[in-house]
């Protein structure tokens, strides 16, 4: 009889796919959902086959080093992958996958949901009303902006970008974007979507700036000081790609001197940790790292991380390799 290969899960999942991984495989699963620290990371390298992490668990080199170690897939639940060291990965042999597809949509709603709460004061008008503060409705009571006939500028032009784009269409947005690689002539042609050649020109033209690139040390602080001083007074910027992008004490002096006029942020340099001078500005809509907090995206992530552990067991090139 031969054995079955062994898969520890993280982080709990929803339940459709524990119950299918548990069919297939030894699992080791986290019903407790407390995150793995260190020591446990390098534990489940030495006494499994594969390992099924997430973005909260840092991968590094050094655990990929794990002496004994077993794992030879690291099937991601997720689309980033900048929590783990590829390049350790790919020289020691240990093959990485993610979950590129299933989370587009979620993420692009969530980018227009900031990009309406941050231009209508959602959170603000909500926080007052708890406080009991809302003296009722006023001509003139927090007045926001609307949507409707302003620009869009994505930096970056995935896929999350372009479902967000059409979403954004559907609102009377107009689209443009900075990007390395011009998208095909057919995904601009559908979007009315067209490309700007740097980002700080996409910087003074875009009402609403939306990130859709990856984190790690090629994209940190893309968004600085100096983007920001050439955004209108009147520009919101959207971050559901990864906090690393934008430097986040640059953001906090940019809000509070109205240099921008707000922003809607669902990702964090540090995890959970957020920048303190962030947490006292009414201008700035935060969520809790949610772009992908579907029952569909979340059931589809693990159904496509698991897909990818199957085709290595079956021999089969696991169909969304990273590394
Ligand atoms: C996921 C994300 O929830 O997939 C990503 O890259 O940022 C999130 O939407 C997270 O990565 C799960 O590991």
């Amino acid at each position: 009889m031969t054995v079955q290969p062994s898969v520890l899960v993280t982080r709990r999942l929803p339940e459709a796919v524990e119950s299918r991984l548990a069919r297939q495989y030894r699992t080791a699963l986290n019903s407790a959902d407390e995150p793995l620290d260190g020591a446990a990371l390098a534990a489940a390298m030495r006494d499994h086959d594969a390992l099924m992490p997430t973005t909260a668990d840092r991968i590094d080199g050094g655990l990929i080093a794990t002496e004994g170690r077993r794992v030879r897939i690291i099937a991601n639940f997720g689309a980033g992958t900048d929590h783990i060291d590829l390049d350790a990965a790919k020289s020691a042999g240990v093959i990485v996958t993610n979950t590129p597809d299933a989370l587009t949509e979620a993420t692009a709603e969530l980018a227009i949901l900031l990009m309406l709460m941050a231009s209508r004061r959602a959170s603000e008008g909500e926080r007052e009303l708890r406080a009991g503060a809302w003296k009722g409705w006023g001509p003139t009571h927090m007045l926001g902006q609307g949507l409707g006939g302003r620009t869009l500028g994505l930096v970056g032009f995935g896929r999350i970008a372009q479902s967000t784009a059409a979403k954004a269409r559907c609102l009377g947005m107009s689209v443009r974007y900075f990007s390395r690689s011009r998208a095909p002539h057919e995904i601009e042609t559908r979007l009315q979507a067209s490309p700007v050649h740097s980002l700080q020109a996409l910087a003074a033209e875009a009402d609403v700036i939306s990130l859709h690139v990856p984190g790690g040390p090629a994209t940190r602080h893309l968004i600085d000081g100096r983007i920001f001083a050439r955004m209108k007074p009147t520009a919101i910027l959207v971050n559901t790609a990864r906090g690393s992008v934008v430097d986040e004490t640059a953001l906090a002096d940019a809000l509070a001197a109205r240099q921008i006029a707000a922003a809607g942020l669902d990702v964090y340099d540090r995890e959970p940790e957020v920048e303190p001078a962030l947490l006292t500005l009414p201008n700035v809509v935060l969520l809790p790292h949610l772009g992908s907090a579907t029952v569909e995206a979340r059931t589809a992530m693990g159904m496509q991380a698991s897909d990818n552990v199957d085709d290595y067991f079956a021999g089969r090139e696991p169909r969304n390799r990273v590394a």
